[in-house]
């Protein structure tokens, strides 16, 4: 009888910890890894894009690993600075004079063509991925940037691209190659 009770209470004993470590296992299946996250800082001017890193460090494309995911942050340059603003102008009419961009015009006149769109009203820009359900329009003026926070879960090099009216060169507004997945 003695011998009995105390063999029940080794079997209470090791059910319990089995099923502590069921529970446990189950718990580490339940619970994946966080996927990893990246967040970009994308400025949308006339007429282009210039993306930082989490520091601040100005980078020619975003390239992210699969799973990641990514949040953007995207401001347009009017809502910044006069000197910043007029800087990324500047960056449009050099684009035009080393012919990677804007033909057939002369650096004043796309200057010209700038101050134009200005004038217009034509302060705001989307930052469209191609290829993914992503289009952020700019808030013009709102030294506050958009924010998105969306899954890079197709591998692929995507185009950046503005997707709202910007003026005369709206055309040309656009980062091939600028979202790469691994
Ligand atoms: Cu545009």
């Amino acid at each position: 009888m003695q011998e009995s009770k105390s063999r029940f209470w080794i079997l209470i004993g090791v059910a319990v910890v089995v099923g502590a470590l069921v529970g446990f296992g189950a718990t580490m299946l339940a619970t994946p890894a966080p996927p990893p996250t990246a967040t970009f800082t994308v400025v949308a001017y006339h007429w282009g894009f210039a993306i930082y890193d989490e520091d601040g460090v100005e980078i020619p494309k975003i390239e992210v690993a699969r799973g990641t995911e990514v949040t953007l942050l995207v401001i347009g340059a009017e809502a910044l600075s006069t000197d910043i603003h007029e800087e990324f102008g500047h960056r449009t009419v050099e684009a035009w004079e080393n012919k990677t961009a804007f033909g057939g015009k002369t650096g004043p006149e796309i200057h010209d063509e700038i101050e134009d769109a200005e004038d217009q009203g034509l302060m705001d820009h989307s930052v469209r991925i191609s290829g993914y359900d992503v289009d952020i329009k700019t808030k013009a003026m709102s030294p506050s940037p958009v924010k998105v926070t969306f899954t890079a879960d197709t591998a692929g090099t995507f185009d950046i691209i503005c997707n709202f009216f910007c003026g005369w060169g709206h055309q040309y507004m656009a980062l091939t190659g600028g979202f790469v997945v691994s």
